[in-house]
């Protein structure tokens, strides 16, 4: 069977982080590890969140993984809540990642505005560890952050690519800018291989509204479908019309959840999307 190791936190409440991909890894047949990085009440969208940092904990993780010989096909982070952390990160990658796949998601803002918490010196730290991936997929704001650029809302192909083609200048070998519209009422992913010096890009109608946690449910897709063998632009459209569909399936509800998206109502979809 497969296996992916994924370094994230735990919020309680939120549908984010390692509440999303947990479930979706696995219900992509693939064994997910998980190293929780902390834990909080809610994601840091809800005011008056408990945090409860485990960074002590990582290292003896890993350490014991190590004495027992544990391999993983990919190696998967997100949402990390320090500068330790992401050293932390590396030294995951480093000790583990010799054979395996190695995602980054650079977890840090949306929008324009970084999450709470998190400092442009953070973003430029998390530079380090995005140098260290074979894949990066972050949203545009977060690219922003990395490369230290202004946030536009407005862009084009050629503004996409010069800023894919940076990303892939810190070190990692392919980047994925997740969110991305080049014309109204379409929303995807534009990404960008530098060993072949290819771009690729894949495009939905946009759904009516925008949820929390989608990044983190894209980048747990985009991970489980390339541990399945899927092509690197397979596995995007996968990430793209499992997040789609999760949007579509909770906007059906009346009253839905608005600090994330009805992703286990969509599962039955990701395991027919996968195997279709
Ligand atoms: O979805 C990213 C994410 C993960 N974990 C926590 C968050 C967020 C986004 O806000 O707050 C704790």
């Amino acid at each position: 069977m497969k296996k992916i190791a994924t370094m994230q936190d735990i919020s309680c409440v939120g549908k984010c982080s390692l509440t999303v991909a947990l479930p979706v890894i696995s219900a992509m047949c693939i064994e997910t590890a998980v190293i929780p990085t902390a834990v909080l009440s809610t994601h840091t969208m809800f005011s008056g969140f408990t945090f409860h940092d485990l960074t002590g904990e990582i290292v003896p993780i890993m350490d014991h993984w190590q004495k027992e010989g544990f391999a993983f096909d990919a190696l998967y982070t997100g949402y990390l809540g320090s500068f330790e952390q992401l050293n932390i990160a590396a030294s995951l990658f480093a000790r583990f990642g010799a054979a395996s796949l190695k995602i980054v998601d650079p977890c840090m803002a949306d929008n324009g505005k970084l999450y709470a918490g998190f400092t442009k010196e953070f973003a430029q730290a998390m530079k380090g560890l995005c140098a260290k991936a074979d894949i990066i997929c972050p949203n545009m704001t977060e690219a922003s952050f990395l490369l230290d650029i202004p946030y536009q809302t407005e862009y084009d192909e050629v503004y996409v690519r010069d800023v894919l083609r940076q990303l892939t200048d810190l070190g990692a070998k392919k980047a994925v800018l997740t969110g991305i519209s080049l014309a109204k009422g379409k929303l995807g992913a534009y990404a960008y291989d530098s060993e072949t010096d290819t771009f690729l890009s894949y495009f939905n109608d946009e759904e009516a509204e925008h949820f929390h946690g989608t990044g983190d449910i894209w980048a747990s897709t985009l991970c489980g479908g390339l541990v399945n063998g899927k092509s690197f632009a397979e596995a995007i459209a996968i990430a793209c019309d499992f997040v789609k569909e999760c949007i579509h399936v909770t906007l059906q509800e009346e009253n839905h959840n608005t600090y994330g998206v009805n992703f286990e109502q969509a599962i039955p979809y990701l395991i027919q999307r996968l195997n279709g």
